[in-house]
């Protein structure tokens, strides 16, 4: 069980090393760390793209389902939505970080834990309408979005 999931691993940092040499690069992808029994959390990332992309949907088997959302100040108060997908223009980084846009996972099936990995599948749409997928292996912080250890 161990060798399969650090192969899955492998597998998953050698194609988003291969996929970052694409048209979307993905960088400080974190997910946010949950206390037990928590069935949601969210995860943030710096998107960047060479030519325009728009971010269609994330999937990962940690979670029953994911969405991309975003969050507004409505008389006073933050409320988060649901969007269709994220706009990256051409040749500049948007940031999927607390208070706007990030994924949402929802109906987790294991606990975060700050330190571990998990799986997160990214699809975007490229200016020809064709799909470039970017399988990311990402780390877990903590509840304040700090690692574990700093290093
Ligand atoms: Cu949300």
């Amino acid at each position: 069980m161990f060798t399969r999931v650090a192969s899955l691993m492998c597998i998953a940092w050698c194609l988003s090393a291969v996929a970052s040499a694409q048209t979307v690069a993905v960088k400080d992808a974190w997910v946010r760390g949950t206390v037990p029994a928590q069935k949601v959390t969210g995860a943030f990332m710096e998107i960047s793209g060479k030519s325009a992309v728009r971010l269609l949907r994330v999937d990962s088997p940690i979670a029953a389902s994911v969405e991309i959302h975003n969050m507004t100040m409505q008389n006073g108060v933050m409320k988060m939505f649901q969007v269709d997908g994220i706009d990256v223009p051409a040749g500049k980084t948007v940031k999927l970080a607390p208070g706007g846009y990030h994924v949402m996972l929802m109906g987790l099936k294991q606990q975060m834990k700050p330190g571990e990995r998990v799986p997160l599948k990214l699809t975007f749409e490229l200016a020809d309408k064709k799909r470039e997928s970017l399988e990311l292996s990402v780390e877990v912080r903590d509840i304040a979005g700090n690692r574990p250890h700093a290093n």
